[in-house]
């Protein structure tokens, strides 16, 4: 990139920055410049000098400035004035909000101890790398966690991969550690690519740039979507298999059983690198493509046609989204996933998967952290005995027992809650949002740290602190976390506005009242500068002018002793290679080998209830219109995606009497809401798809209406129970539910 980021003048200027949050997206990264005038941002474009972006960018930084600007934008802390729920406020300065949290916060551990502050993030925005910090480091408790049933959101990918694979997160290798892109030499395009219950265009997941797949295609690569819809880009698809929700680990062993049955599969690499392809094998032999085309509700010849093709078209890669994350076996299905990728020899080569260095920027500080509390909270935080597989990935508590806490006040009192960056009660972290609104409403104090005003802040917080967009602060980016960062960024400020703090700076800012010896930082720049240098050559001003740092990208690492922590050749895992047999699962009480259940809730797991409820209910799906429950009062936004939206198949939208446009609700036992219905074929039939995150912010915010935060709500038909004995995944995307005509949003 160029040695510029700054230039204009006084009132009139250009900054070059890379995209993080708020508002929200992962850690994509993207390039942008953004034209300021007298301290507003008034323009934005992309950077065609970013080296993986190339200057493409989504709507929702497009529409940023009409973000930053809003009249609903709060942008001075706030102290509740009336009674929780009824939206009464009144100003406070930042001191005196600080000074107040601080002084809260040493009376509620005092009486309660110090576990008693829970603090909740939201998915991965900046507020999600410096929630366990600020818990451990600031607050010295070790109640924090992502308030999401079974942790399903790529906790349980990633679980899966350090568990079979002994790495960080396996990422379709598309040239993003080299400056020169695809032309790197020894880079190679994927022939195949699998998009696996993933939709990357729309999501970018943890950092994976989508619209490089349009890169590759350009240069050949040929794709396979494996979904109940048909996506934009299973339309331009070579292959798109429209399955039955919540069957992937059925259709993943059934490919395995071609590739090893028709010998497909690189031997040499099974030989040296995999541990148990004997019984692997045998298992995959109880999945014939027959069983399973009848299983997954797809034409069979399907099957050996993608297995044919991704094994034989070297190299091949595969992505894997939230659906691994979401569904009953979708921790047996990585495994298989996975498997697919080793046995075919398509881990850490050019064109297969990369497969993460882990970063020790910032990864080492914020394990550190935990430094903070006394001997032991750690080790007994919330849920850590329970599921011991998940305690030795996930470094939070437990979801599913953090709710049961916070309801029965069983094993601990929590009476004070922090809220960093989730909107907790609208239908996105989590499902039975109902639970969580009613536990949290018994906390003595609730902070809230958000940009907007949302159903959670009005129903929940004492305390609401605004948070800086990404254009008005400094920081870095650092994709997936960490975990396979391909680069690290700065994130330039270009705007001053006094009256919003960073998730970094809050830290800093709350660390010095309470746990001042870990806190002597000056102020953001001077955080990342001194952590830069801890890991690089250069620090924060070094990186500002190069925009985007990519490391090196060591290919075959496991040939070369750089896997392990030892220097020994092969993979970090018991056995030293890619488990397809693992050696943990038996030790946690499961089976070592993949496998297919029927999905928790069925036609076939509970015939008693299919006759009410007929439609497998998948939710969730990512839009370029929103992040989660973000950007609903964005005029430009609401204009292309006014209403929440069930997608259902024209034979049954016949069936039930439902036209195109129609409100209806959507139905089970556990509860209904209503959107509008889009009669669409890209839908298997049998399968609605609802949309996540719907909130209506210009309607009534006081409770009870919450800004209509209970009609669309998605999330109150799905259960808060995790799926497997490892303690991971949920089940948001295969439930069971019916729909009819409604009145409108209120039914
Ligand atoms: N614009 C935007 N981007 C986002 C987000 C957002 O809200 N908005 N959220 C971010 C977050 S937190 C995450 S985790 C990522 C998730 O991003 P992805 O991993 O891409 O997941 P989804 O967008 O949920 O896409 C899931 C796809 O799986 C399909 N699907 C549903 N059920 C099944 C099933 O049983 N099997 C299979 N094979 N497919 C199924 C759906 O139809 C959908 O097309 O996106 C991130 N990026
Ligand atoms: N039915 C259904 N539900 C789902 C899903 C699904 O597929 N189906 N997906 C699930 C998944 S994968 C996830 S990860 C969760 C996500 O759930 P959450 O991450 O809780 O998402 P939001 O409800 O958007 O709440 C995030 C809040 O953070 C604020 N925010 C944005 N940027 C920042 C920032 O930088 N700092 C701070 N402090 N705040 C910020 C936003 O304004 C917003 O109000 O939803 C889950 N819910
Ligand atoms: S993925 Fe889209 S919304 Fe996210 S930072 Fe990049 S351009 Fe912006
Ligand atoms: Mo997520």
């Amino acid at each position: 990139m160029k040695d510029q980021w700054k230039w204009g003048t006084d009132n009139d200027y250009w900054v070059r920055t890379c995209a993080w949050s708020a508002p929200g997206c992962h850690p994509v990264g993207c390039g942008l410049k953004l034209h300021v005038v007298d301290n507003k941002l008034v323009n934005v474009d992309g950077d065609e000098e970013h080296p993986v972006t190339n200057g493409r960018l989504c709507v929702r930084c497009l529409t940023l400035p009409e973000y930053l600007n809003h009249p609903q934008r709060i942008t001075t802390p706030l102290k509740r004035a009336g009674e929780r729920g009824e939206n009464k406020w009144e100003p406070i300065t930042w001191d005196d909000a600080l000074d107040l949290i601080a002084e809260k916060a040493r009376e509620i551990q005092g009486k309660y101890g110090m576990d008693s502050i829970v603090v909740i993030q939201g998915t991965g925005r900046q507020a999600a790398l410096y929630a366990p910090p600020l818990a451990f480091g600031v607050f010295r408790t070790s109640t924090t966690l992502m308030g999401i049933s079974g942790y399903s959101c790529y906790g349980p990918r990633c679980a899966v991969a350090e568990f079979v694979f002994g790495t960080g997160y396996p990422e379709l290798d598309f040239a993003s550690y080299f400056p020169d892109s695809y032309d790197h030499p020894g880079y190679e395009v994927p022939k195949y690519i699998i998009s696996w219950g993933k939709m990357p265009l729309t999501s970018n997941g943890d950092g994976f740039f989508g619209h490089s797949l349009i890169d590759l295609m350009k240069r050949g690569s040929k794709i396979i979507t494996i979904d109940p819809r048909i996506t934009w880009l299973g339309a331009h698809a070579d292959t798109a298999i429209r399955l039955r929700p919540g069957t992937d680990a059925a259709l993943a062993l059934a490919f395995l059983n071609v590739i090893i049955d028709e010998d497909l599969y690189d031997h040499d690499f099974v030989d040296k690198w995999c541990y148990g392809f004997d019984q692997f094998a045998e298992r995959c032999r109880e999945y014939p493509p027959s069983r399973a085309a009848e299983i997954c509700e797809i034409p069979e010849h399907l099957i050996y046609r993608v297995a044919r093709q991704f094994a034989t078209n070297k190299p091949s890669s595969l992505m894997w989204g939230l659906t691994f994350d979401q569904t009953t076996t979708g921790g047996q299905a990585s495994h298989a996933a996975l498997a697919m990728l080793a046995i075919c020899g398509y881990v850490d080569v050019p064109g297969g998967v990369t497969v993460g260095q882990p970063s020790t920027f910032l990864g080492k500080w914020r394990v550190d952290t935990r430094s903070n509390l006394a001997p032991g909270q750690f080790e007994n935080r919330l849920g850590a005995k329970n599921f011991p597989a998940a305690d030795r990935s996930q470094w939070v508590c437990n979801p599913d027992i953090t709710l049961e806490c916070l309801e029965t006040d069983e094993p601990i009192k929590l009476r004070m809650a922090v809220l960093q960056s989730t909107n907790i009660i609208s239908p996105t972290n989590n499902v039975q949002p109902q639970r969580w609104y009613a536990g949290l409403k018994k906390m003595e104090f609730t902070v809230c740290r958000d940009l907007f005003l949302t159903p959670t802040a009005v129903a929940l917080a004492d305390v609401f602190l605004p948070v800086a967009t990404f254009p008005e602060l400094d920081g870095v980016v650092l994709p997936h976390y960490g975990r396979n960062p391909f680069f690290v960024a700065a994130i330039n400020k270009a705007i001053d506005n006094p009256g919003v703090r960073s998730d970094i700076e809050f830290c800093i800012q709350l660390g010095k009242r309470l746990n001042p010896d870990a806190w002597d930082y000056k102020d953001a720049v001077d955080f990342f500068d001194r952590q830069l240098h801890a890991s690089y050559d250069f620090g924060f001003d070094e990186l500002r002018h190069m925009g985007v740092y990519q490391g090196e990208y060591t290919y075959k690492k496991y040939e070369k002793g750089l896997s392990r922590g030892d220097g020994k050749p092969g993979f970090n895992t018991p056995s030293g290679r890619i488990e397809l047999y693992s050696l943990l699962y038996p030790m946690w009480g499961e089976d070592p080998l993949p496998y297919y259940h029927e999905p928790y809730y069925s036609k076939y797991s509970h015939p008693e209830l299919a006759e009410e409820y007929p439609l497998i209910l998948t939710t969730g799906g990512r839009k370029y219109t929103s992040f989660h429950s973000e950007h609903r009062m964005i005029a430009s936004l609401r204009e292309i995606d006014p209403w929440a939206k069930v997608t259902i198949h024209p034979a049954d939208a016949e069936k039930y009497g439902i036209q195109n446009g129609d409100w209806v609700t959507i139905e089970n036992w556990l509860g209904k809401c209503q959107m509008k219905a889009w009669v669409s074929e890209v839908i298997k039939e049998g399968v609605v798809h609802c949309e996540h995150g719907w909130w209506y912010p210009e309607q009534e915010g006081a409770e009870p209406n919450l800004f209509g935060v209970w009609k669309s709500n998605v999330n109150l038909l799905l259960p808060h129970f995790c799926v497997n004995p490892l303690g991971f995944g949920s089940i948001y995307k295969e439930m069971m539910c019916k729909i009819y005509k409604a009145q409108g949003l209120d039914g």
